[in-house]
């Protein structure tokens, strides 16, 4: 174990309930649009356990040949990615201390079996923004370390309407989620998730705004 790094925040419990439902119905919409798809590893091709959608002007998307990156249409119907929830603009001005807005939203939807190994997001062209992410639903176990992949890590368990935000130094910290905890919320409705399972929503700048000074 480690303490987390500078600049990784914790915020249990920002959203409450209801909050948290009307989010889920704008998600909701958002996979209705903009179908989930199942990314998949660099080279290797090999298949993420996480689906992900994405709404926002840039959408994180992966594939044997393209490899990590943002995209602009979705990789299916190649229609536009749809609007970021202004509640979740109103998330990112209240907690990410930025000047600008996200421009990509990343929905990661977990069946209870899904994980997600130890990795940076660093496929952004600014890393003076943080990422906020939001959990929704089942609560997950999530390990956050430093710099390097190989260093000493904190776990701690994130629950249904918790916020993260990774600024500073954490902002390029090795993460993952080690596991979900099934069946320990019941936001989500299981016929139409996959499962039950959980969401987790993280906001990003993708491209460096001019109000960014260098
Ligand atoms: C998850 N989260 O919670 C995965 N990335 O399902 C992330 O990968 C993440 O929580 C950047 C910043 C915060 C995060
Ligand atoms: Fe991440």
């Amino acid at each position: 174990m480690a303490a987390p790094p500078e600049g990784f925040r914790y915020l249990p419990g920002l959203l409450g309930p209801d909050a948290q439902a009307a989010l889920v119905a704008a998600l909701r919409c958002i996979a209705g649009e903009a179908p989930l798809y199942r990314p998949a590893m660099p080279k290797s091709g090999r298949p993420f356990s996480v689906r992900m959608t994405n709404a926002g002007s840039h959408g994180w998307y992966s594939d044997k040949e393209t490899g990590y990156g943002y995209i602009g249409r979705h990789p299916g119907t190649g229609q536009p990615w749809p609007a970021i929830p202004p509640a979740l603009l109103a998330l990112w001005r209240e907690v990410s201390g930025y000047p600008a807005d996200p421009e990509c939203c990343l929905v990661n939807v977990y069946a209870p079996e899904a994980r997600m190994g130890l990795h940076r997001d660093e496929d952004e062209d600014t890393f003076a923004a943080p990422v906020v992410s939001l959990s929704l639903g089942d609560s997950a176990v999530f390990r956050i370390g430093g710099p390097t992949r190989r260093g000493p890590t904190t776990s701690l368990k994130l629950h249904s309407g918790d916020v993260v935000v990774l600024a500073g130094t954490a902002r390029l910290a090795y993460h993952g989620i080690d596991r979900i905890l099934g069946g320990s919320s019941r936001l989500l409705p299981p016929h139409e998730w996959g499962g039950g399972g959980r969401i987790n929503v993280t906001l990003r700048r993708v491209t460096r705004p001019p109000e960014e000074t260098s």
